[in-house]
């Protein structure tokens, strides 16, 4: 295990207690636990803003399935960046929406850049996260 080390920290007392709040809500066992998560939660995104670095990413997408044009499309943009796409699990919500989740590994850029593209079929709802490699 890497060497502790101790550190001195100003901050406003509301936001403390704020703080303190998130700690007992996410379960952490003290502030130096949430801190460590916090920091540590900030270089990952840093390290995945990088130019050209490699990052483990998921992609979800909720849609119409009625809307048959957006099916297509959704597919075919996937085709189209097989090379960073790992996996994808289609789940059917209800009677009209889907989700689908698609987990990707690869170039930054080209993941931001299939984000993008899905993200301006109209009519989806998508979000990313972005996560860490384990490396
Ligand atoms: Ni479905």
């Amino acid at each position: 295990m890497a060497k502790l080390v101790r550190f001195g920290v100003s901050v406003d007392a509301e936001l403390l207690d704020d703080f303190d709040e998130l700690i007992v809500e996410h379960k952490y066992s003290n502030r130096s636990q949430a801190i460590a998560v916090l920091m540590r939660n900030k270089l990952i995104e840093r390290n995945q803003l990088k130019k050209n670095v490699s990052i483990v990413a998921i992609i979800s997408l909720v849609y119409n399935h009625h809307k048959r044009e957006l099916v297509n499309k959704v597919m075919d943009v996937q085709h189209d960046f097989q090379k960073v796409i790992i996996s994808s699990q289609h789940i059917h919500l209800d009677h009209d929406n889907c989700l689908e989740i698609i987990a990707c590994r690869g170039k930054n850029s080209i993941i931001l850049e299939l984000f993008r593209v899905l993200g301006a079929i109209k009519g989806i709802k998508h979000s990313l996260s972005m996560t860490t490699s384990g490396k």
